[in-house]
């Protein structure tokens, strides 16, 4: 088999060539709750502009129940006068997923392709799609989801190859390079790349696929969680997620959304109820507020994971996902680390920079027992991560230093990681041969975790706690 090592995506998707009389046509679905004007138009023009026009069925705005003025009359007076389009509005607000929906349940191509409603497509981006679903009527088909400058919105593009979906153990999305055993599978660098998980807003998919597969979970409300219920689902249940690197469109990633997200919580607690089997314990774990929340009815959506006859979240992960990393959390090994002489001080890490989360110091920070920045697994490699997200880092100690620096994780662990949690609570890094201790700081406020010379002090003994009381 040939396998192609170089670099993916490049100038040869020019050569490549579309069996247009063959192809599917599609519906092209932008839901949209109080956009902007220029933002919204300009996803609808780009869309026109450079689809071939015997590929477009029509392009379904659907109205979330916005209340902004310029999308009442003034929008509809603007989009008469455009072929294809077609504008439906929601009676109430419905969130994206029912939104998208209501979309769908109108659209008479054969392939519905989903945007989000501050877009811009780029020459050639669907035909890929198209071609794809029409060679395997179960893949669902995302474009490369290039950057458009929040302030000046010019197109920026994408820097490097394409990435992959995956997430993190408090179900947030990521974004990972393709890994080896993927590129070794490519027979050209116009393949298609094979994507646990999808962003969300911008992918294709086959029409009676989607009814299938159950369309989405109409359970859940206004943002968030849907995109990662269904990458999994997709997978567990007999279809592919891809990427194609010859599909580019822009998307704005704006600081602040014009709405509030506060279902997302209950949103991703459906999917890890009906989808993650017993892992689901390690998102709650690391999201206790998660445990609490009230997320509703999921026993349909269990009905159609049993009737579909899907795969289990163990084989998605071994399969779909190995590169991720999946947390023991043995009892009485995981949660807050908490100091028994200070009593309500735990080990607190947070990273100023969201993107570079090794090489800051760990602190200590009263205890709040909401997970995240407090949630530390003590390891049988005697590791102490913090695996929260991606990608994992561990406590560690340089040598001739007695600060707890995060340094990235490794498949095994170095000596300058390892601590011996002892029976009486004792916090022994064995390279050093010194004990981790509860100590006052030099400059301000606060208190640290430091290497010591062992004593019997309670400043040097440490139990993990899952929650608050
Ligand atoms: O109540 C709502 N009703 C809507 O119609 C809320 C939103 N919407 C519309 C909204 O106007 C937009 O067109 O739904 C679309 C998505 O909302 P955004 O743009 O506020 O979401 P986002 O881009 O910040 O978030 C990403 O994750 C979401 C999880 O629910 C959705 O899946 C988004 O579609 C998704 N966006 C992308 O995948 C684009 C790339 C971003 C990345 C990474
Ligand atoms: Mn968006």
């Amino acid at each position: 088999m040939p396998v192609y090592a170089g670099p993916i995506g490049t100038l040869r998707c020019k050569e490549k060539k579309y069996d247009y009389e063959n192809l599917p046509t599609t519906s092209v679905i932008i839901a949209f709750y109080n956009e902007a004007w220029s933002t919204l138009l300009r996803t609808v023009y780009s869309v026109l502009e450079t689809s071939p026009d015997i590929l477009v069925e029509e392009v379904i705005l659907v109205d979330d129940y916005s209340d902004k003025e310029h999308l009442k009359e003034r929008l509809a007076n603007e989009l008469s006068g455009l072929p294809k389009v077609r504008l439906i509005r929601a009676s109430k607000r419905e969130g994206l997923v029912r939104a998208r929906l209501l979309g769908a349940s109108v659209a008479r191509g054969d392939v519905l392709t989903f945007l989000d409603c501050h877009c811009e497509c780029h020459e050639g981006w669907l035909e890929p799609l198209l071609q794809r679903i029409h060679e395997e009527e179960s893949a669902v088909v995302c474009p490369v989801i290039d950057v458009i400058d929040w302030n000046t919105f010019e197109y920026l593009g994408n820097s490097g190859e394409p990435q992959i979906g995956g997430f993190d153990w408090r179900l947030v999305f990521t974004w990972h390079v393709v890994p080896e055993r993927d590129r070794l599978r490519m027979k050209s660098p116009i393949d298609v790349i094979r994507s646990p998980t999808m962003a969300g807003g911008l992918f294709a998919v086959s029409k009676k696929y989607f009814e299938y597969l159950g369309s989405y979970d109409t359970g859940m409300e206004v943002w968030g969680g849907e995109n990662l219920e269904f990458s999994f689902r997709i997978w567990q249940c007999g279809g592919t997620l891809e990427t194609h690197p010859c599909s580019h469109v822009g998307h704005v990633f704006p600081k602040q959304a014009p709405y509030s997200r506060s279902k997302a919580l209950a949103n991703s607690v459906r999917a890890a109820e009906v989808w993650m089997d017993e892992y689901k314990e390690l998102y709650y774990h690391r999201n206790p507020r998660a445990r609490l929340e009230p997320y509703g009815d999921v026993s349909e959506r269990r009905q159609l994971r049993a009737k579909l006859r899907c795969k289990d979240f163990r084989w998605f992960l071994e399969t779909v996902y190995p590169e991720l990393h999946v947390p023991e959390d043995r009892p009485g090994f995981f949660g807050m680390l908490q100091n028994k002489g200070l009593k309500e001080y735990c080990f607190d890490y947070n990273p100023p920079d969201e993107n570079q989360v090794s090489g800051h110091q760990v602190i200590l920070y009263a205890c709040h027992g909401m997970g995240q920045n407090q949630f530390f697994e003590y390891t049988s490699q005697k590791e102490i991560r913090y695996n929260t997200r991606q990608p994992e880092a561990c406590v560690a100690v340089d040598a001739g230093t007695d600060a707890l620096i995060m340094h990235l994780c490794e498949d095994t662990a170095p000596d300058n990681q390892k601590f011996l949690l002892q029976e009486d609570g004792s916090l022994f890094h064995e390279q050093s041969r010194k004990c981790v201790q509860a100590v006052r700081k030099e400059v301000g406020n606060g208190f640290v975790p430091l290497l010591r010379d062992c004593t019997n002090t309670d400043h040097q003994k440490w139990f993990f706690k899952e929650r608050m009381p």
